[in-house]
């Protein structure tokens, strides 16, 4: 069993509470003294940071929005003066302002910390080399796992993303054997070096850590096939410190959430309620040890829920599942609500592995739905002979599993533009109208 910190990772449940109370009323005292929005929100309501005794107290507090962290670009809700904040990161959003986010060194030792706790929990140490294919920059990927893994003591290999074919050399020549990149483009890895003719047997990779955007099962498992590892899991959004706020332990049963640094909690998305453990909502995060850029129940619009039950890896922390899309991301087809990941589904369980893009339009004020993808290389002629029937069978399996009435088309190989960061899976026309 791998922990990279075992005292915190298995401390008892009470414990773990007692511990969260303490950093809990430090976090509000701290963010009530120093940053003028949560001072503001906390006096509306007229909570005073006395009134947070522990963590059954959580609830009293507003919830922050990603309209709070817009609006106070880029550096109100700095919580420390800037002298003492050593990294800024900023979220990769595609409207809008950017959310800039900062770290004091001790924020960043943490980061680095939880980054080792997932790399050891897939089982790496010292002895193993990190190959970082996520972006270097402003993105929080790249550094979040090299700090990780300097802070694990292996050897890191940050390539950052691009260059798809020197990767794969790298894979070689350098003998990586812990892959830490987006599951999407760990997948046009395992394609490139399939077109170049290297094999898995040629190189040494054992594990990949895949995270940054949804994924399924199913993609899970043609990863884990394709290129000879385990494939795991991490969730990390920007806002709450970037990569690591969860893991996956080797049972691959759901991500570990680091609860000596963050407090989790699911909410109903319309109402704001927080839901009982087991059910399906908003996840929401409070930094408990984050000085920099603390946020206090910050609603991150991703779809998930948590488990408490005792995992066999004997970490105490609860689980959260894989978030299965977020509040933005679903689809509204005809009035059929549906998450690209369950599109992926239904793909990847026809054979579909390897890229697809969802176009969803809106014709005579009637919703249109296409699914583009492509056919696996390994094709064969005479299947082509029947893409219709193909191409027939996955639209019927969408319209009775998930009730979508969708065109697919099946395009050649490597026809769909692959992303060398997050995938681009939806492009959805209906916004250029309304
Ligand atoms: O994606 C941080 C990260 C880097 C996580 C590397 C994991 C690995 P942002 O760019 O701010 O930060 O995007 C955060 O990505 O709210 C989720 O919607 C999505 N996301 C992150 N991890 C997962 C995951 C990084 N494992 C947003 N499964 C989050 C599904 C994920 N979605």
């Amino acid at each position: 069993m791998r922990y990279f910190n075992e005292k915190a990772e298995t401390m008892p449940r009470e414990e773990l509470s007692i511990l969260q109370s303490t950093l809990l009323c430090q976090q509000i005292k701290h963010v009530y003294d120093n940053v003028e929005l949560y001072r503001r929100r906390m006096d509306e309501k007229g909570i005073s940071p006395e009134d947070i005794k522990g963590i059954e107290d959580l609830h009293k507090l507003p919830f922050t929005v990603k309209a709070d962290l817009r609006d106070t670009y880029p550096y109100g809700m700095f919580a420390v003066p800037m002298e003492e904040v050593i990294r800024l990161h900023a979220s990769s959003g595609t409207t809008g302002k950017q959310i800039v986010v900062g770290y004091t060194k001790d924020d960043i030792d943490i980061w680095s910390e939880i980054c080792a706790r997932a790399l050891a929990a897939a089982g790496a140490d010292k002895n193993d080399m990190v190959h970082v294919s996520y972006g270097f920059g402003l993105f929080t990927g790249g550094f979040g796992l090299y700090n990780g893994s300097e802070k694990l003591g292996s050897t890191a290999i940050p390539v950052s993303s691009g260059n798809t074919q020197r990767q794969v050399t790298i894979f070689k020549d350098f003998g990586s054997t812990v892959l830490c990149s987006t599951p999407s483009y760990a997948m046009h890895l395992a394609e490139t070096m399939q077109s170049m003719g290297v094999r898995k047997e040629d190189i040494s990779l054992k594990a990949g850590i895949f995270g940054a955007e949804p994924w399924t099962e199913e993609m899970r498992r043609k990863i884990e096939e394709m290129l000879g590892i385990k494939a795991y899991d991490i969730y990390g959004l920007t806002e709450v410190m970037g990569p690591g706020v969860s893991y996956e332990c080797k049972y691959q049963c759901g991500m570990h959430v680091n609860e000596d640094h963050f407090i989790v909690e699911v909410i109903d998305p319309d109402t704001g309620k927080v839901l009982p453990e087991g059910e399906t909502g908003e996840l929401v995060f409070t930094s408990l040890t984050k000085k920099a850029f603390p946020v206090i129940r910050y609603r991150t619009r991703d779809i998930g829920k948590i488990t408490k039950e005792k995992c066999t890896c004997g970490r105490t922390f609860l689980r959260m599942t894989k978030p299965m899309g977020r509040t933005d991301d679903m689809l509204i087809i005809r009035g059929v609500n549906v998450f690209p990941s369950q599109i992926e589904t239904v793909l990847v369980e026809r054979g579909f592995y390897t890229a697809y893009q969802i176009v969803v339009d809106r014709v005579d004020n009637s919703d249109t739905c296409e699914v583009k993808v492509e056919l696996p290389p390994e094709t064969s002629f005479e299947t082509i002979g029947d893409l219709e029937t193909i191409s027939r069978n996955v639209s019927e399996a969408l319209k009775s599993l998930l009730g979508i009435v969708a065109k697919v088309t099946l395009l050649e190989p490597n026809s769909i533009p692959r992303s060398e960061g997050k995938a681009v899976r939806v492009i959805d026309k209906r916004k250029l109208y309304s």
